[in-house]
């Protein structure tokens, strides 16, 4: 089973829905930089302070920041025996996936598989009003939609080179959704 994975698509594609149940499922690390940096900010952290402004305006936080983030999760993994992994919302841009891309050669592990997660515009609105978190209301959802389309589909081209990329519908229920990702994972 394909256990190095990474979960590309716009915001509300239900990225980290699938990735908290996948990661539980099969038992690998669920990064999630969303859900770091929220408690980053939870915990009042420099980091968190510096990120809070930024996520509220549907931006993306510097790619240092979150760089940071991720290389000392992975090192750690890495220095305590491996496993397998998930990352869910990284990269957000070609600067973050060039780093990803040198820091797996560093650690030997080359990424798997990419699911991208494509979802209409409408449906995406829809689902991230109805969750309602401080970042979901309508203006700062469109404005991540554009985020999305200027620096973070770029990475599908990007993928489809390296020849990792699959893509599924993702609309349908969760648990359809989930079946169309296991059947990809081998
Ligand atoms: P994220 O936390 O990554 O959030 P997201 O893209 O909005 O959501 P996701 O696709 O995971 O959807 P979810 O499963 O929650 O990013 C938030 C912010 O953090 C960014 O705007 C940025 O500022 C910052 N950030 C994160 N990573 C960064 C990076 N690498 N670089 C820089 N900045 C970064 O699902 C959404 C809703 O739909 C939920 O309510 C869910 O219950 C519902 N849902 C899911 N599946 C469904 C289904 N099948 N049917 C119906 N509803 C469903």
């Amino acid at each position: 089973m394909k256990q190095r994975l990474l979960f590309l698509g716009p915001p509300g594609a239900g990225k980290g829905t699938q990735a908290q149940q996948l990661a539980a499922d099969r038992q690998l690390l669920h990064l999630s930089t969303g859900d770091l940096l929220r408690a980053e900010v939870a915990a009042g952290s420099d980091l968190g302070k510096e990120a809070e402004a930024v996520m509220a305006r549907g931006e993306l936080v510097s790619d240092a920041l979150v760089l940071a983030i991720v290389r000392g999760r992975l090192e750690a993994l890495a220095a305590s025996g491996g496993g397998g992994w998930l990352l869910d919302g990284f990269p957000r841009n070609l600067a973050q996936a060039e780093a990803l891309g040198l820091l797996l050669d560093e650690l030997q592990q080359p990424i798997e598989l990419v699911v991208l997660m494509e979802l209409d515009d409408a449906v995406l609105i829809q689902r991230l009003l109805s969750r309602g978190r401080s970042d979901d209301n309508e203006s700062v959802i469109r404005h991540r939609l554009e985020v999305y389309r200027e620096q973070t589909a770029p990475l599908i081209h990007h993928y489809q080179q390296l020849g990792l990329l699959q893509a599924i519908e993702a609309n349908g229920s969760v648990d359809a959704i989930a079946e169309r990702i296991a059947a990809l994972l081998g």
